[in-house]
């Protein structure tokens, strides 16, 4: 749909900046998850390692997108736009939000696989979960993946590969519902009311992606809604960026540190621990 449209420099602005707050977004996550790792026992830090890793892969491919959105058009004086105005000037590349797929093919089984950390299951359990999510969650990226591509030439299957994957994404939050609502009873006050916030986080952010889905099929219903659409899109997915990566990881966190510091974990104390075998 992008490259259909063009842009006046306040929308081609826009979508720059939005792009530019998500890259930053996770740059300052990933300082924060790898900082404050240690202030979590041992047995939660794989939660903070993987929203690391979701920090870096996210940054790198919305990093790509900016420097995509900037080489693909070009501006005549009046409008952005593929190629604009003057005949025979070519920009150097098209835009797609397809590679944001690919990206969440890592993302989401990382995103989903944190909790496990987090929450208390036993063993088997934790890895029927496991492949549950993963397997649900690649199947819900991968058939959207396809419907993407059909976006402006044929909605009939566009639509079809967006029901098909939504049919997955249910069956996530339905799994990730039960999961958070049975195994929050033990835990203390405060980590019990920061999951249910997350569970409302995961919910809010997460469907703002099947809205985002949604842009090119309302602007064609809407046509002069025009590239607004576009901006629309590029916030709803830089929204959910933050809050289902960064701001999830961040309440993630917390819940492991209160369960830390229930348990009688103290940071400092390890500090000095190791501080004094270090000097040995
Ligand atoms: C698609 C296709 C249309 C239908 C649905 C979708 C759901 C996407 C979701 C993506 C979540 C991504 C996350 C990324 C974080 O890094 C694929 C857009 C339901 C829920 C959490």
């Amino acid at each position: 749909m992008e490259n259909l449209l063009t842009y006046s420099p306040v929308q081609h602005q826009l979508i720059s900046h939005l792009l530019t707050l998500g890259v930053s977004a996770m740059a300052v996550g990933f300082v924060y998850f790898i900082t404050t790792n240690k202030q979590s026992s041992p047995r939660f830090q794989p939660s903070s390692t993987l929203s690391a890793v979701v920090m870096v892969s996210a940054f790198l491919i919305l990093g790509l997108q900016l420097l995509e959105w900037l080489s693909a058009f070009a501006f005549d004086g009046t409008v952005w736009g593929l190629g604009v105005g003057t005949a025979g000037r070519f920009t150097e590349s098209t835009f797609s939000n397809g590679y944001r797929y690919l990206n969440w093919s890592i993302d989401v089984p990382c995103l989903l696989a944190q909790m496990l950390f987090v929450i208390d299951v036993t063993p088997g359990r934790f890895r029927k979960l496991r492949f549950r999510f993963i397997t649900a969650g690649l199947l819900m990226i991968y058939t959207g993946y396809i419907g993407q591509y059909f976006e402006i030439t044929n909605t009939g299957w566009f639509l079809f590969w967006g029901a098909v994957s939504t049919v997955f994404y249910v069956y996530i939050l339905y799994m990730m519902g039960n999961l958070i609502f049975k195994s929050r009873e033990n835990l203390p006050r405060q980590a019990y009311k920061t999951m249910g916030t997350i569970w409302w986080l995961i919910l809010i952010s997460w469907t703002l992606y099947p809205l985002a889905y949604l842009v090119p099929w309302a602007w064609k219903a809407f046509p002069a809604w025009g590239a607004w659409a576009a901006v629309t899109r590029q916030f709803l997915y830089t929204m959910a960026d933050i809050f289902s990566k960064v701001v999830y990881g961040v309440l993630l966190s917390s819940v492991a540190q209160t369960r830390s510091a229930a348990e009688g974990y103290e940071p400092a104390i390890q500090v000095q621990i190791d501080g004094g075998a270090a000097s040995r």
